[in-house]
């Protein structure tokens, strides 16, 4: 086993960052493997990070290797193993003079950045590298990056796995059990309002939630209100988004790409269709996914869709593929 692994973060200045960057240190994301480091920010604000890596010296971290900070992306992505894309332009910044609003300027801009992300990544990254996109809209900027890099043998997802702990939360609440009980929480389509967090295949005890719950009418306007809000709820309530829990969310899913799936359960993320569940092919959409024995991580091809599911997950498609059409002169 390599005992060493190379991790990219970008946006190592922003908030989820802070909170995520010494995680990756600590030995419980990585094991024992020594942890390579390079941290990357725009040049407006690279220089903050002499602080993030005077902090992370000053923390003793036993798996820390080399660390390093740099605007220069392409400098950072030599022979990475990891890259965890959470930098991006946020809604409501001024850019270039104007306010940014509308989704679709939003992924116009962030969309120039994943392009040049992506080729660097095809180029210098390690062949076999996972790529991990958090900043938004995730799915879109992992479609463009993926497309730009031109390799098929790294793996591009985008993250839903915060949205399947919101959910497991809710879930553990209403059903008075512990989070860890609840299994095979699938977050179907695109990380946005409109995903679809799958209560009829989560399991408590082996049993569907659905089953469990019984009640129809909690799961509409309840359950699936509260999880596709909850960044919303967050950001009203706290002046601020979601940081820490996105965080945990960002190592949660590199954890579970780091070890093989336990039998009987799955994790969320976002990757390219190839088709599964007739989703149109290469968008990056969210899946029950499983890391086998090799490494590789593959789309659990079995799982049965209730027609009110494919109804909620329709609309969601329909939102990635316009999202794609928004940005095609970039794919
Ligand atoms: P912050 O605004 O605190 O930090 C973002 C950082 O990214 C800034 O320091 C900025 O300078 C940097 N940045 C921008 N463009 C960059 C580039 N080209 N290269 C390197 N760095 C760049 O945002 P934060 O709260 O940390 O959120 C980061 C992103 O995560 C946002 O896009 C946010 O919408 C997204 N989120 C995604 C979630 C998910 O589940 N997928 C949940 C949490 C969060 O909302």
């Amino acid at each position: 086993m390599n005992s060493r692994v190379k991790v990219v973060v970008t946006g190592a200045a922003g908030q989820i960052a802070y909170s995520l960057i010494p995680r990756l240190l600590d030995g419980k994301t990585f094991g024992d493997k020594t942890v390579d480091l390079v941290l990357v920010e725009i040049p407006q604000v690279v220089d903050k990070l002499e602080g993030v890596v005077m902090e992370l010296e000053d923390s003793s971290f036993e798996h820390m290797g080399v660390v390093s900070y740099t605007d220069n992306f392409e400098e950072a992505a030599r022979d990475a193993d990891w890259f965890l894309l959470v930098g991006s332009i946020p809604r409501g910044i001024v850019y270039e003079g104007k306010k940014i609003e509308e989704r679709s300027d939003l992924l116009k801009i962030n969309g120039g950045i994943f392009v040049a992300q992506g080729e660097a990544i095809g180029k210098y990254g390690k062949a076999n590298a996972k790529v991990l996109v958090v900043g938004n809209p995730a799915n879109t900027n992992a479609l463009i990056g993926k497309k730009s890099s031109g390799v098929n043998t790294q793996l591009w997802m985008a993250m839903t796995m915060l949205d399947s702990s919101r959910a497991k939360s809710v879930i553990s609440k209403k059903l008075g059990c512990s989070i860890v009980d609840v299994k095979k929480m699938i977050i179907w389509g695109n990380h946005s309002p409109t995903m679809y967090p799958d209560v009829e295949n989560a399991q408590v005890g082996n049993k569907s939630v659905g089953v469990i719950v019984d009640d129809m009418d909690w799961v509409e306007n309840e359950f699936l209100p509260t999880v596709q809000q909850r960044g919303k709820a967050v950001i009203d309530a706290r002046g601020a988004s979601s940081a820490t829990s996105a965080a945990k969310a960002a190592l949660d899913t590199v954890i579970a790409c780091e070890k093989p799936t336990k039998a009987g359960d799955c994790f969320s993320a976002a990757v390219a269709s190839d088709g599964a569940y007739d989703v149109p092919e290469g968008l990056i959409c969210g899946y029950p996914l499983m890391t086998m024995e090799d490494g590789s991580v593959e789309i659990i091809r079995d799982i049965a869709l209730s027609e009110f599911a494919k109804s909620k997950f329709a609309l969601s498609i329909a939102e990635l593929e316009s999202e794609r059409d928004a940005v095609k002169h970039l794919l």
